[in-house]
């Protein structure tokens, strides 16, 4: 942690400008020797134009360098950025001036985790700024830099806080009665854990939107074979992407493709049909296309007007996921496309969504399309006015504390020995202290700081 580490913090490849971050006590220092100006102090947070040199004085490139000072920095440490010309070339060569000159290249997420064990941001704050770099969809990016500022670890210190209170009410009760607590003292103690444990079940309740966050939305078309899903499939994608024929059983593995539906980065999955196959390969497609069911957002499920089987497949699709689409309204007029959409509607729940088209001609996609929009939308509508939890890890804390408030809560009713109370009170506030990295361990952060790239 005492090295100064050096690393370019913008993409690989070609650019018209790159930056090199250089971070701890010699970055300066270092600086100063390949730059082809007087010894000056610079001041911190200011741009600076200077040619950059290699030890023999062969010039590199002309930069533009900017100096953060100790503690005014991302890192906290002394922080040097070049801007050079984006070739990588050019970037390498400058870095290999810093690395001959005894600093060190940064690894995966080091200027992050710098930040966070110099206490400019807390664990949280560090995960977000992974998210906020890889997210696909545009709620994601506003979301994860209100966690950057820390507004997510704002609710968690609200928690944290409401702990404390907690467990001063109850060891000022257990001072003054020894060990026997008046039932005043315990509402006190009450009140604060009902609190916590409050943000923290509305906190869980984000997590299903929050966790779609920090990839893209996956969309699952789903349905008997021959259903025309594959054709569908590409017109959703703009591609002959997938290939159809009239063999049922032709899609076996997953096709997927990407493209972008308004704000959302949508991935399409075209899946194999799903029937009772003694097919061996057929039978591993058909276990593929159910497994991708719960990590869909939404499931297109193919119904074909003509010939419309399996359609009990509905209930295996959670309702808020499903968006039924009727197929082949080509072969049909207007009235037996009615009369047969209603036959099947019968079936199913009322305010189910659906949408009539033909993949083939095409009628009906854009249509098809904008639901689809709206949908998405509808999934994400908390988002914006509420602070949602987006990973795993943040989950996971707060379950446990929620069962820790539960039992401390069950105590209190009980009027059991404030020891008792007291011992899942502080298991809870370890839990919190966890989530914002102020109780951690190291393969925890490892964990988390490895999954960065260099350079963040
Ligand atoms: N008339 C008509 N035929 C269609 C339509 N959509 C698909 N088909 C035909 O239906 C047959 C099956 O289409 P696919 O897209 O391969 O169907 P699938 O659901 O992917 O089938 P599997 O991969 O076997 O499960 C092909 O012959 C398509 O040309 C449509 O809207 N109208
Ligand atoms: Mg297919």
């Amino acid at each position: 942690l005492n090295d100064t580490i050096c690393s370019p913090v913008t993409a690989p490849g070609y650019s018209g400008v790159a930056v090199i971050r250089v971070s701890g006590d010699r970055a300066y220092e270092t600086t100063l020797k390949h730059i082809d100006r007087d010894s000056f102090t610079p001041e911190s947070h200011q741009a600076y134009l200077s040619s950059f040199v290699d030890a023999s004085g062969q010039k590199i490139d002309q930069i533009l360098l900017t100096f953060f000072k100790k503690g005014s920095s991302f890192t906290g440490d002394e922080t040097v950025e070049i801007s050079c010309h984006g070739n990588p070339l050019i970037i390498n060569a400058i870095t290999d001036c810093y690395l001959k000159e005894g600093c060190r290249a940064a690894e995966r997420g080091e200027f992050s985790f710098r930040a966070f064990y110099n206490g400019k941001i807390d664990l949280v704050q560090a995960e977000s700024i992974h998210d906020l770099v890889t997210t696909q969809v545009r709620e994601g990016s506003e979301t994860f830099l209100d966690q950057l500022q820390g507004q997510l670890s704002e609710k968690f210190e609200e928690i944290q806080d409401a702990l404390i209170q907690s467990m001063a009410h109850l060891e000022a009760s257990i001072d003054f009665t020894e060990q026997d607590i008046e039932p005043e003292s315990l509402k006190g103690v009450e009140k604060y854990v009902l609190s916590a444990h409050e943000i923290s079940k509305e906190l869980m309740s984000t997590y299903d939107v929050g966790k779609s966050l920090q990839g893209g939305t996956q969309i699952l078309i789903l349905g008997a074979p021959n259903a025309g899903k594959s054709s569908l499939f590409n017109q959703c994608v703009q591609a002959e992407r997938a290939i159809v024929t009239e063999i049922a059983g032709t899609t076996r593995d997953l096709v997927t493709e990407q493209r972008f539906i308004g704000n959302h980065s949508v991935l399409f999955m075209d899946s194999a049909g799903l029937r009772d196959s003694e097919d061996i390969i057929e039978k591993m497609g058909i276990q593929k296309s159910l497994d991708k069911i719960e990590q869909a957002d939404l499931v297109l499920f193919v119904v074909d007007l003509e010939k419309p089987e399996k359609l009990d497949l509905l209930e295996i699709i959670p309702e808020e996921k499903a968006l039924v689409v009727f197929n082949k309204m080509d072969l049909f007029d207007q009235d037996s496309i009615k009369s047969r959409v209603s036959e099947i509607l019968k079936k199913w729940p009322e305010d189910l969504s659906y949408s009539i088209i033909s993949s083939q001609t095409g009628a009906g996609i854009i249509d098809l399309l904008s639901s689809i929009e709206k949908k998405l939308k509808d999934l994400r509508s908390v988002i914006g006015e509420e602070i949602v939890i987006t990973q795993a890890r943040h989950f996971n804390h707060l379950e446990s504390l929620n069962q820790y408030m539960s039992s401390a809560l069950a105590l209190i009713s009980q009027d059991e020995s404030p020891d008792l109370i007291s011992q899942e009170l502080r298991l809870g506030l370890s839990e919190v202290h966890q989530l914002l990295g102020k109780e951690y361990d190291d393969e925890v952060l490892d964990k988390i700081f490895s999954s960065f790239c260099i350079g963040k």
